[in-house]
Formats: C-alpha cells, sequence, structure tokens
C-alpha cells in the first residue's frame, strides 16, 4: 500500500471514531474563545463528555486581538484562581491593581488545559442551528456544517450532534441564542443586544447573569451581554474566564440532578 493511501486511510479512520463518539455528548460548547474553553475544562474535569465546536482554525476568540492588537491582556484579583489552575503566568501591577496575561500563553494554557482535563475540540465547523423538542420545550443539540462549506455559499445539508446541554459561547452575538429567538418563538428569548462600555458593571453582571436560558440551554461570555442587554468591557478578560466557570457549574448541577 502506498504511503498516500496509508495516510488517507488512517486520517479517515480516526476522524469516522472522533465523529461516531461525538454523535452524542454530555455538553456541546459553541465557540472556543475564553468562555467556552474555560467552561470545557471545568465540565471535562467533572467527568462530562464535552465537544467544542469553534467556525475559525484557531482557539481563542478575541484573546488574540488584545486590546487594540496590543499582546497584553489585564484581568483583576477574581480571576486569578483560574489562571492558576490553568497554569498561566502572570504579573501584578501594583500601580493600577491589575494583573497581565501575555495574550499567545492564554490562548496556548486555556486551550491546553480544555484538552487535558478530556474535552474535545474540533475546529472549522460552525453550529448554525439548534434541534429542540416539544412538550417540555427543550434544546437537544447543535446542527452543525463545516465553515468552509458556509463561505462557499453551498447548499449542503448539515449534520446534527445530540447533547444534554447546548452553551452559548459564541461572544458579542450570541449566534445560539439568535437563533433560538428567531427560529423557535415559544422559547419567549430575547436579545437585547450588548450596551456600550462600562467595565466595572459588565465585569460584575456578566457573571451574575450566566446560567440557563431554558431547559439544555445555557449563556457564558459576551453572549450573556448581548442577551441581557449589558454593557461591554474591552480587554479585561476576568469576567469571561469567571462566567465559563459558572456556566460549567450551573450545567454540571443541572446534568447530575438530571434536570438540564
Ligand atoms: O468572541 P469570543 O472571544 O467570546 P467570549 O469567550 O469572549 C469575549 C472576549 O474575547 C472579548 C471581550 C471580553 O473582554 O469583550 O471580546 O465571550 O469567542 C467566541 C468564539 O466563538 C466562535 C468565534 O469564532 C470565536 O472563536 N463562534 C462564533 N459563532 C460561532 C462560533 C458559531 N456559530 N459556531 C462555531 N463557533
Amino acid at each position: 500500500m502506498s504511503l498516500e493511501e496509508r495516510i488517507s486511510r488512517t486520517i479517515w479512520r480516526y476522524t469516522s471514531r472522533d465523529w461516531l463518539e461525538l454523535s452524542k455528548v454530555d455538553v456541546a460548547i459553541v465557540g472556543a474563545g475564553p468562555a467556552g474553553l474555560t467552561a470545557a475544562k471545568y465540565l471535562a474535569d467533572r467527568g462530562f463528555k464535552v465537544v467544542v465546536l469553534e467556525r475559525r482554525l484557531s482557539f481563542g476568540g478575541g484573546i488574540g486581538g488584545g486590546g487594540m492588537l496590543l499582546h497584553k491582556i489585564v484581568l483583576d484579583r477574581s480571576a486569578l484562581g483560574i489562571l492558576e489552575d490553568f497554569r498561566v503566568r502572570y504579573v501584578e501591577d501594583p500601580e493600577e491593581g491589575l494583573y497581565v496575561v501575555d495574550s499567545s500563553e492564554l490562548i496556548a494554557k486555556l486551550a491546553s488545559g480544555a484538552i487535558d482535563a478530556g474535552a474535545k475540540v474540533i475546529l472549522g465547523v460552525q453550529v448554525e442551528d439548534v434541534i429542540y423538542r416539544d412538550s417540555p420545550l427543550r434544546i437537544e443539540g447543535v446542527v452543525i456544517q463545516w465553515t468552509a462549506v458556509t463561505m462557499s455559499g453551498l447548499h449542503v445539508d448539515p449534520l446534527f450532534i445530540t447533547s444534554r446541554a447546548v452553551v452559548d459561547c459564541t461572544g458579542h452575538d450570541a449566534e445560539v441564542v439568535r437563533v433560538v429567538s428567531k427560529k423557535i418563538p415559544k422559547a419567549g428569548l430575547q436579545l437585547m443586544g450588548e450596551s456600550s462600555a462600562y467595565a466595572e458593571v459588565s465585569e460584575k453582571v456578566v457573571v451574575e447573569r450566566t446560567g440557563r436560558l431554558m431547559p439544555g440551554l445555557y449563556v457564558a461570555g459576551m453572549s450573556v451581554a448581548a442577551v441581557y442587554g449589558l454593557p461591554r468591557m474591552g480587554p479585561i478578560f476576568s469576567a469571561m474566564l469567571l462566567s465559563g466557570r459558572r456556566v460549567a457549574e450551573v450545567v454540571a448541577e443541572d446534568l447530575s440532578r438530571g434536570s438540564s
């Protein structure tokens, strides 16, 4: 058998094995930004089967852009425990009372923390819709498509991942909640759209409002601001990590009680 043939056979075989495993998971997290990767680690740590679906071919969402392309991210004291869980190195700026990390290190370590905990991260796949069931109304998974197919504009039917919980970590556009609000009106979800910058308030309320929106559907990170009309906070990332950890706690509690 030629090397070319063996390369292809190996990739087909192992990809199929993964996708067969992923046709049913405990938690489907949409978006591999800071909130999604943090949620993935803390859920996988608890033994849940977790997939993170990311439309781009890279991790990190808005982390890589830093603040206006500058390669530092700041956080406050509240997120230090999470940085330590992921072994992200930080320095304290005593003048401003903030903690500073390199954006590249934060991306790499959040991703490897999630993967090492057992979450599967799939790149280049976009969530374009959800699976739902009536009586009682609940979200039961996601509808997925290759990002390349979506970009091409070709008419190609998608495939599905069923899950006990779906977490919208898609950032400023809250894409999963947007779809549900449009296509399942009886869910009664409304997207208020995020408000202008007010970092101190935003850092607090985004974490407070993180959680379940309806049976089977949860929201974390900047999607929370988009759903509830909360202010943005710019390149301070404590709330993204805390929101990711918070949603993991809420989902884990619901799944353990059998009431997601
Ligand atoms: O935007 P993103 O980083 O969201 P986040 O985790 O963090 C927000 C911060 O980066 C920053 C901020 C806070 O300081 O204001 O903006 O809430 O990551 C969202 C990820 O989701 C992917 C997208 O490519 C990005 O990597 N994504 C968005 N829509 C979809 C998606 C989709 N429909 N399917 C798959 N991935």
